[in-house]
């Protein structure tokens, strides 16, 4: 195991080890399954995680239950301190717990590190919300009466989150469930269990701390685990980021049962470049959109959709800065990497078939397009042009670093294409053209919850809704006003005139 090499020597500082349980709540146990976490860059194993059972999860959630009823109770402004003593807590952990990320999923160094700010950055919105969220008061129109809403914690807050962010999809919703006064329980992928241990025991000692009940809880488990989670009555919220058609499921079940429901699912993002696009910033954004954490992001650009006039000159741009990573392909903790692995192998096969669907076709590999033979999950970042905008492959999502460079006629048609997929997550335009910036973003402009301008599809900031439309299920985690959904809603009426009024002039009295 690859624990015990001192070279290793960051994951026992955090305070992990060769066999870990993977279940907290209050204490640390697990009777399932072992699973052995594995390295994608070399395959070793790193060290093994004993999974929770069904009845553990039960348990659980009992104690989760009952957590909520005292954290309820703290005033919200003393729940942020809680949450700013977990962003500092993280804060000191960074550096091997980015680390750790990068090694479990198979990303770099710095996008390991930057998984980690990720969660900081949300502690520190949900500090500040602690102290603002709010209701409001509405004109009511009987005399004397006043409306006010309330926002009021759900309960339990369920999150099931995917390998490619597994501490800071956690962060987004554990920081504002958390504020607004829920518990939590978690259930990391399956292939990342050491991210979920490590990331629980660093805020399960902030609780520990501060005398607290398992406000987080932690349960890795299979898929039966998962879906004793989702059919759970006592989880308010379900908040499931994955593949759209396991998220299909699990919103229908939640709904079944009259759950609430978060769902964070597949995208199919395009990067559209108009004739009048800066070339340099677009190539660059195209690069760190299709080959960041080697193409296994939700965000991840996986179409280009490029102006008929520029599609030529830009794909041979592109594929020359595809030539110049080669060299930077390799172990995602060596310093000059830039394309780690690919996380497991069903990421292999998946690059495989899709490229062979794409040749088979009439698509032309203009870049890459085949396995690296080496140690570990590696491939070579791929471009493919040629393909039809309405081709079945072209439509789908493959969590691989593959991208379909698409030549349009006007910006209308690339909005046309940008829209016509089934999922609607994230979108961008490189223009310096203001009218086609603003169709853009307006309603007849990109249906996705992320349109950006002049900018990546990927790696958004946690200020804003994350979340998008159709098949990507409609959820919004993170900034705004996305707290609203782990709240419920009270509307009150209240009468100070001291006699009974019916609302809408209705009489009714004898
Ligand atoms: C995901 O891939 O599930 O916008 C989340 C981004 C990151 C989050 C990605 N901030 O790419």
């Amino acid at each position: 195991y690859l624990i015990d090499k001192p070279e290793y020597s960051f994951l026992k500082d955090l305070g992990l080890q060769r066999e870990n349980p993977g279940v907290y709540s209050g204490k640390w146990q697990g009777k399932g399954k072992t699973i052995t976490s594995y390295d994608p860059g070399t395959g070793q194993a790193i060290a093994t995680v004993r999974q929770g059972n069904v009845q553990e999860l039960d348990q659980t959630i009992a104690l989760a239950v009952d957590a909520y009823k005292e954290w309820s109770k703290v005033p919200a402004p003393v729940r942020g301190e809680i949450v700013r003593q977990i962003g500092d807590e993280l804060r000191k952990y960074k550096e091997p717990l980015g680390k750790l990320v990068s090694l479990e999923v198979g990303k770099i160094y710095s996008e390991g590190q930057g998984e980690v700010q990720e969660f900081i950055d949300i502690c520190d919105y949900a500090v500040g919300l602690s102290r603002i969220y709010a209701g409001q008061l509405i004109n009511s129109e009987r005399a004397e009466h006043t409306i006010l809403e309330a926002w009021r914690p759900l309960g339990l807050v369920g999150v099931i989150s995917a390998y490619n962010f597994p501490n800071a999809v956690f962060g987004w919703n554990a920081a504002i469930a958390l504020t607004t006064g829920n518990s939590v329980l978690w259930k990391g992928a399956s292939s990342t269990p050491l991210v979920s241990v490590a990331t629980t025991k660093i805020v399960a000692d902030v609780l520990q701390r501060n005398n607290l009940p398992p406000v987080v809880s932690l349960c890795q488990g299979g898929s039966d685990v998962g879906a004793a989670m989702v059919g759970d009555k006592r989880v308010n919220l379900l908040s499931f980021t994955g593949s759209t058609q396991t998220g299909r499921n699990v919103g229908v079940e939640v709904q079944r049962r009259f759950g609430k429901v978060i769902l964070e699912l597949g995208g199919n993002n395009a990067l559209i470049i108009d004739e009048s696009a800066n070339m340099k910033m677009a190539l660059d954004a195209a690069l760190f959109g299709c080959i960041g954490t080697s193409g296994q992001r939700c965000t991840t650009t996986r179409r280009i959709i490029v102006h008929e006039k520029l599609h030529d000159s830009f794909v041979s741009a592109l594929t020359a800065k595809y030539a110049q990573l080669l060299p930077r392909i390799g172990h995602q903790l060596e310093p000059q990497t830039l394309v780690g692995p690919v996380h497991t192998q069903s990421n292999i096969d998946a690059f495989k078939s899709t490229v062979d669907e794409a040749k088979m076709l009439g698509g032309k590999v203009a870049f890459g397009g085949n396995v690296l033979k080496r140690d570990g999950h590696y491939v070579e970042p791929t471009v493919i042009t040629g393909l039809s905008h309405d081709a079945d492959v072209v439509h789908r999502e493959t969590f691989a670093p593959i991208v379909y460079v698409l030549k349009a006629k006007s910006v209308d048609e690339a909005i046309a294409w940008n829209n016509e997929v089934e999922q609607g997550l994230s979108s961008a335009i490189f223009t310096e053209n203001m009218q086609q910036a603003f169709k853009w973003i307006g309603a007849q402009g990109s249906d996705c919850g992320i349109v950006n301008i002049n900018t990546t599809t990927n790696g958004a900031e946690i200020g804003g809704a994350f979340g998008g439309e159709k098949a990507t299920g409609g959820g919004r985690e993170s900034g705004s006003d996305s707290w609203k959904q782990y709240c419920k809603r009270a509307t009150i009426t209240v009468n100070h005139s001291g006699e009974l009024a019916c609302a809408q002039g209705v009489v009714f009295n004898v």
